[in-house]
């Protein structure tokens, strides 16, 4: 099989042997890192999502897949650019969790991968996080934002439930929010949850519409 397929087949096969050279070839080779993940494991995530969502694959695979994307993001993030030499942290802020009930965070964690890269702090504070535990470290942390995603549907309404509390805690005007995850769509969050949010909502379709709206939120 050509390189590229070869890869996508492990993050599909969930087969970690060999992964390293691959993906060490695709580098000499000149790929850029980031282009690599999204080009190509994600794709074979996707797959992954549809065998998965028709049945054709068992939950145990689907952890052996996560697995090997995870290692694989791991030993590509070094190669990854970096906006500004000092590794900077210096543009601000952002809490980032996966929300209450959900435990995906593999698109959570590219996502701070790409922020921490171009000069955000991240405070990632890991899968599963009920509201209480964002709202604590954004203020902990003087968050410039709040980042949350989720893949259930059933956390598209977790992220309405904590956009409301943040209205009851007085806290919308300071928090904007970003939200991620496969569940939600645009409309669901710029025109439902946009009217239920006291403060700023904006949907995040991958990592780089994160950063781009981090960027524009800090401006
Ligand atoms: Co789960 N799972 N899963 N799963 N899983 C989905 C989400 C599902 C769509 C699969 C399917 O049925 N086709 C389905 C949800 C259906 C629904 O809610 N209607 C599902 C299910 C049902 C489940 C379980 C309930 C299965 C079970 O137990 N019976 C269970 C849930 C457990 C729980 O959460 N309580 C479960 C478990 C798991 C594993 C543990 C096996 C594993 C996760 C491992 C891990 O994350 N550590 C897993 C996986 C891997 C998937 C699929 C196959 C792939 C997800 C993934 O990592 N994609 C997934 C199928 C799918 O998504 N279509 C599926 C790659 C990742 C990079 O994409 O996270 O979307 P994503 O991130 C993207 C963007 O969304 C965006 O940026 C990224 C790209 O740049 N983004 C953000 C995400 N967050 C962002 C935040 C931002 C900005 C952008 O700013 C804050």
């Amino acid at each position: 099989l050509p390189l590229d397929e070869r890869l996508k087949r492990r993050v599909v096969d969930g087969e970690r042997n060999g992964l390293t050279a691959d993906l060490d070839e695709a580098l000499a080779a000149g790929r850029p890192a980031l282009e690599i993940v999204n080009d190509t494991l994600l794709d074979g995530m996707k797959t992954v999502g549809e065998l998965f969502g028709s049945g054709r694959m068992q939950l145990p695979f689907v952890l052996q897949s996560a697995e090997v994307m995870k290692s694989a993001v791991a030993h590509l993030e070094p190669h990854m650019e970096k906006a500004d030499g000092e590794g900077g942290a210096g543009k601000g802020t952002i809490v980032l969790a996966t929300v209450k009930g959900d435990v995906h965070d593999i698109g959570k964690n590219l996502v701070d991968i790409i922020l921490s890269n171009n000069g955000y702090n991240v405070v990632n504070l890991g899968i599963k996080q009920p509201v209480s535990a964002i709202l604590e470290a954004a203020e902990e942390h003087r968050a410039d934002a709040i980042g949350m995603s989720g893949l259930l549907v059933k956390s598209t309404v977790v992220m309405k439930e904590n956009l409301e509390e943040l209205n009851r805690r007085g806290m919308a005007a300071r928090y904007p929010v970003i939200l991620g995850g496969a569940a939600l769509t645009r409309a669901y969050v710029e025109q439902d949850l946009h009217e239920v949010y006291e403060g700023e909502v904006r949907y995040a379709r991958d990592a780089f519409e994160g950063l781009r709206l981090m960027d524009a939120l800090i401006a």
